[in-house]
């Protein structure tokens, strides 16, 4: 009979939302999305069935979390009390003493690991033994990855850990237990859920034990754009298999819109709202970066794009980098030395037949008018300006 798993991670209830730019509405909105996606991921536990719901680890933000949310994580796992499920508290929310993990009392199918050293459970309706840890503060006391021994048995071996694959270490994150993939795996063990790194990931290479970051079920700002995932995996004889889930309530965008290959605002207006969805019915939340070269007509309108599409979608952030576009005649009819220096630019341009020698003169107009006021240019390559 194969064994059935379900593998979340850094759900993160109860962020704070206040340094995204979020209106208290906005921000409780996203943290009530944080629970619909949990509350999706311990459904499915319970009516796929699986034999066992790993959490590894950032369930919550940080320990004050609110009585409500606790009380609404008991009710979620008293609801699939054939589920054995599992957590592993990660550096938001170590297993300390003052941590809801140690002060509250869990439902009976709710195990969390305590120590910051391989523990083990048989789940007692399935040959299926759980290994876990926890970190003890928000750095962990002591590395376990590399130090679990699977005993030769014939039930099925899986882990829950959170912590940073050396392998995959974004430069701009901190390493909480961190562990080389090669040495995290062991002979025996079947899967490690992984914790930490909030996109899907699967970590590949020539060691026994199949190993994935399952991501966070519903992304938490735009650096987590796109859909997001829960893991679904089947083990049969020893041998994972795995499928990603959609989890998330509603999904972050970010897009770029160059404005001057738009005529007018009602063009860019179009095309904010024909931008496909991403994820079915799930709320959009959308940054637009909007480019280029902007006529002053087009920028009173644009400025007002959020209050014209904004019904359309749960949160729109318009981020205005457009430059205002100059009307060089007018410039070079001004009897200063700057006028005559457009309007010998003007003439170059207008005579230049190559190209490139165009885009050229182009960029030394734009430059020289900048010196003229006394601005920086940002340096872009040999894009012109
Ligand atoms: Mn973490």
């Amino acid at each position: 009979m194969s064994i059935r798993l379900i593998h979340t991670a850094d759900v993160h209830l109860d962020l704070c939302y206040a340094h995204a730019g979020m209106t208290p509405v906005q921000a409780n909105n996203r943290r009530q999305s944080l629970r619909d996606s949990l509350r999706t991921v311990v459904r499915r536990a319970g009516e796929w069935p699986a034999d066992a719901l790993l959490i590894a680890g950032d369930v919550f933000e940080h320990h004050r979390v609110s009585r409500d949310t606790i009380a609404f994580l008991k009710d979620a796992f008293d609801r699939i009390p054939d589920v054995a499920v599992f957590i592993t508290p990660g550096n938001h929310d170590p297993y300390t003493p003052d941590s809801p993990y140690a002060t509250e009392s869990w439902p009976g199918n709710v195990t969390i690991f305590t120590q910051p050293r391989w523990q083990s459970k048989e789940v007692s309706h399935a040959l299926l033994t759980v290994h876990g840890f926890a970190f003890d503060g928000p750095d962990i006391s002591e590395n376990p990855f590399g130090q679990l021994t699977v005993p030769e048995d014939s039930r099925v071996h899986v882990a829950v850990g959170h912590g940073s694959a050396s392998t995959h270490q974004p430069p701009d994150k901190g390493a909480y237990a961190p562990f080389d993939p090669a040495q995290a795996a062991a002979p025996g063990l079947a899967y490690l859920a992984l914790g930490h790194f909030h996109t899907v990931t699967e970590l590949e290479g020539n060691f026994p034990t199949r190993m994935c970051y399952s991501g966070a079920p519903e992304g938490h700002g735009f650096r987590e754009c796109g859909p997001r995932y829960f893991l679904e995996i089947e083990i049969d004889e020893g041998r994972p298999r795995v499928r990603q889930q959609a989890s998330a309530h509603s999904i972050y965008e970010q897009h770029t819109l160059d404005v001057s290959t738009f005529s007018n605002s009602q063009a860019v207006l179009e095309a904010v709202r024909d931008l496909p969805a991403q994820g079915g019915e799930a709320a959009r939340l959308l940054r637009i970066v909007l480019e280029g070269a902007c006529p002053p007509s087009m920028q009173e309108r644009l400025s007002a794009l959020p209050d014209v599409v904004g019904d359309q979608f749960a949160y729109l952030d318009i981020v205005d980098r457009t430059t205002p576009q100059e009307d060089y005649e007018d410039l070079a009819s001004e009897a200063t030395s700057l006028g005559v220096f457009i309007q010998q630019m003007n003439d170059a341009i207008a005579a230049a037949e190559e190209p490139e020698r165009r885009r050229t003169l182009e960029r030394a107009r734009h430059v020289g008018l900048a010196a003229y006021r006394g601005e920086m240019v940002p340096v872009r390559g040999t894009e012109g300006g």
